[in-house]
Order: C-alpha cells, then sequence, then structure tokens
C-alpha cells in the first residue's frame, strides 16, 4: 500500500494530517465519505496527485427532468485519463441516493448525508463504454417541484496502482423536478408509445401509462421489463428476439436445452446428426454437414452477445452436454460481466 505524499507544512496539519490517515488509510480503494473521513474542503487531489484531471460528468435520469417522486439512475462518468480504473464521491442536495441493480457503491446512511452522500466501494474499471469509468446509482426524486437540485461529483482516474499518477476531476448539475408524464396506452400495461405525453400533477389521464416505449401495444404482456420467454417473440422490447439463448433456467426448464426457434432444445450438435462442421450456420451447411437437423453445427461458436448470467449455473448434466466452445463462452461472459 503506497503511502499518501509528504506534506511540507505546519505541526497542526500535520497532525490533522495523521488522523486524518489514521482514520482513512483503509477507506481508500473503498472510497472516501466527504462527511466521514476528512474535512469538508479537502478534495481528493490532497493524496490523488500527479496524473492528468479527469472530466467528469453526472447525468440524472434522461437528463430531462425528473417526475416528483419517481426513481433514475444516477451515472458518475469519469474520463479515464490515467488508466482504466477509477472512483467517486456524489452529493446531492435533496431525495434519497440508493443502490443500483447494476453497482455496487456504498451510500451513507446515517448523519447529516444521509442518503445523500455516496462513494465507490471499489475501484470500477472501463467497463461499458471505452474511455470511460462509469458509476451508477439510484435517486428518488423529492415529492416537491424544485428547479434547482444539485448534484456535485468527485471522480478520480487511476490506474490500480494506487494514489501515485492520479487525480481527480469535479463536476456539479442542477436538476429540475416536474409532473409526472403519461404516454398513450392502448393495452393498459402501463407502457404507452410514441413521442406525445401529457405532464400533469393530478391523475392520470384516461388511456394513458406513465411509461413509454411499448414495442406491442395491442398485447399487454409485451412491453419493456417483461421476462423474456422462448417464444420466437421480442417480449421485454429490447429489440432482441428470445434473448438470452444459451441460458439454461429461467429461459428453458430443462438444464442444458437452448432457446433456438422459439423453442427449448439440446445445444448445437446434439440433435442425433454427425455433422462436425465449424460454418456457424445450421446443420447441413457448409461445414462439411449433412445431419439435416435445423440447429447450428457441433463446431458453432456462440457469440458472447448471446450469453447472459446463468443465475443458478449449469447442472452436471447439462454443463456435460455442453461443446466446449459454449463452456468457453460462458466463461467468458461470465467474468466480463461482474461488476462492482
Ligand atoms: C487522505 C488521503 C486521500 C484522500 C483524501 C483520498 N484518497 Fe483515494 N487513495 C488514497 C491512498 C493512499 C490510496 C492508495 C491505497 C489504497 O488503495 O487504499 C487511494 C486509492 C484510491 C483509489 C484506488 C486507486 C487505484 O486504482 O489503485 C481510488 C479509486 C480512490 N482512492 C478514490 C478517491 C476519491 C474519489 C477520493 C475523493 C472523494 C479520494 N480517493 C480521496 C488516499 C486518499
Ligand atoms: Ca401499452
Ligand atoms: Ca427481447
Ligand atoms: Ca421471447
Amino acid at each position: 500500500m503506497r503511502r499518501p505524499p509528504r506534506h511540507r507544512s505546519s505541526p497542526a496539519l500535520a497532525l490533522v494530517l495523521g488522523l486524518l490517515l489514521a482514520g482513512s488509510a483503509r477507506a481508500n480503494s473503498t472510497g472516501i465519505l466527504r462527511s466521514m473521513a476528512y474535512p469538508e474542503g479537502v478534495n481528493c487531489n490532497a493524496c490523488h496527485t500527479g496524473g492528468t484531471t479527469p472530466d467528469v460528468e453526472i447525468v440524472v435520469g434522461d437528463g430531462d427532468g425528473v417526475a416528483i417522486g419517481a426513481t433514475v439512475p444516477v451515472r458518475i462518468r469519469i474520463q479515464a485519463v490515467n488508466g482504466n480504473r477509477g472512483g467517486f464521491n456524489l452529493l446531492t442536495s435533496d431525495g434519497v441516493l440508493d443502490l443500483h441493480p447494476e453497482h455496487a457503491v456504498r451510500i451513507e446512511d446515517t448523519g447529516a448525508y444521509a442518503g445523500l452522500e455516496a462513494t465507490h466501494s471499489n475501484p470500477a474499471t472501463v467497463d461499458l463504454e471505452p474511455g470511460i469509468v462509469e458509476f451508477i446509482l439510484n435517486w428518488t426524486a423529492p415529492e416537491t417541484l424544485d428547479t434547482a437540485i444539485t448534484f456535485s461529483a468527485l471522480g478520480v482516474s487511476s490506474s490500480g496502482g494506487g494514489n501515485a499518477g492520479t487525480a481527480a476531476g469535479a463536476a456539479e448539475v442542477q436538476v429540475t423536478t416536474r409532473c409526472p408524464r403519461y404516454w398513450p396506452d392502448a393495452d393498459g400495461d402501463g407502457w404507452g408509445v410514441g413521442e406525445e405525453f401529457i405532464e400533469t400533477c393530478d391523475e392520470a389521464p384516461e388511456g394513458h401509462g406513465p411509461n413509454h416505449g411499448d414495442c406491442d401495444d395491442t398485447d399487454p404482456d409485451i412491453h419493456p421489463g417483461m421476462v423474456e420467454l422462448c417464444n420466437g417473440i421480442d417480449d421485454n422490447c429490447d429489440g432482441e428476439i428470445d434473448e438470452p439463448r444459451f441460458t439454461p433456467p429461467p429461459m428453458c426448464s430443462t438444464p442444458g436445452d437452448i432457446c433456438w426457434d422459439g423453442t427449448c432444445q439440446p445445444p448445437p450438435g446434439l440433435d442425433g446428426g454427425t455433422d462436425a462442421g465449424t460454418d456457424g450456420g445450421t446443420d447441413g451447411g457448409t461445414g462439411g454437414g449433412s445431419d439435416g437437423g435445423t440447429r447450428p453445427d457441433s463446431g458453432y461458436v456462440i457469440p458472447e452477445s448471446e450469453i447472459l448470467i446463468v443465475s443458478g449455473g449449469c447442472s452436471a448434466a447439462g454443463a456435460g452436454a455442453l461443446p466446449l466452445a459454449l463452456l468457453i463462452g460462458l466463461g467468458v461472459a461470465l467474468r466480463s460481466r461482474r461488476r462492482d
């Protein structure tokens, strides 16, 4: 562990710094709270030195105001100028910060800053987007109309090597709360269509829903956030049909089965044929195949994008039946999706 830089300074300051370090040395890579670990006004750059200052961006919701009482994601985006890791501290003037399922962060839950301050619980890496270290948390807006709720963040860009050669940038945004919006919703599933909406703090207008982005406004079982079923239909409106195809439960109840052509079936190459081709197409393709089946050749390498987190893992029987390429693919996907 690297020590923070020495400061040529007064004994009083040295004492303060000494106390600080005693209290916060362990807290560094797991995040620092402004309210707790060091006095207000002390920036991350008191200890993070020698690096390039990153641009930091705070995005609250879709950036177009937040409905009173609504919960929206807050993203802290740090330019990865000193390496591919980073940390942050965020303070808001109102509402309540909370965890987002995609990211483990630390929310201050006691004292004057309870629910108003968050820090990283581990340095995050460049993940979602090249060149950007991003943290995601949730924020619930207050029930009052307010045009000036402040979010301010400090974001450190680092490389995994401690505090040397790192630096923090700062960002601040003002967020407005407004009345909820409602979109025309014919099937009554709460998800409307189109760009036009009604904004009102009164009751929801007839035939309108509080969300938008429905991709089939005639079927209440189809809308964003729906569980994707193996049925040849895009149930969750993400533009993809029957994803993730290669996840055993819950997509397919039989361990080892995959979703192919809208039904759960044994994985590629296991339809009783003899095709050992590698053309990635269906059996009978140009990989030397001739088994007449409808699934890919046994040598088909499953794209990583088609594999999502396997909750509960594969059963031994299922795993034994999977081609090597699929197992390697699963391992890669699991590792690349583990975030904190
Ligand atoms: C009192 C000194 C001090 C302050 C203030 C401080 N840090 Fe640190 N930080 C350190 C030290 C020392 C390390 C290296 C040891 C460690 O990893 O815990 C470190 C490590 C880190 C790391 C891991 C770096 C890496 O990639 O290895 C991150 C991220 C980080 N700090 C973020 C922050 C942020 C964000 C702030 C401001 C909100 C902050 N730190 C304020 C001393 C400090
Ligand atoms: Ca609808
Ligand atoms: Ca889908
Ligand atoms: Ca489906």
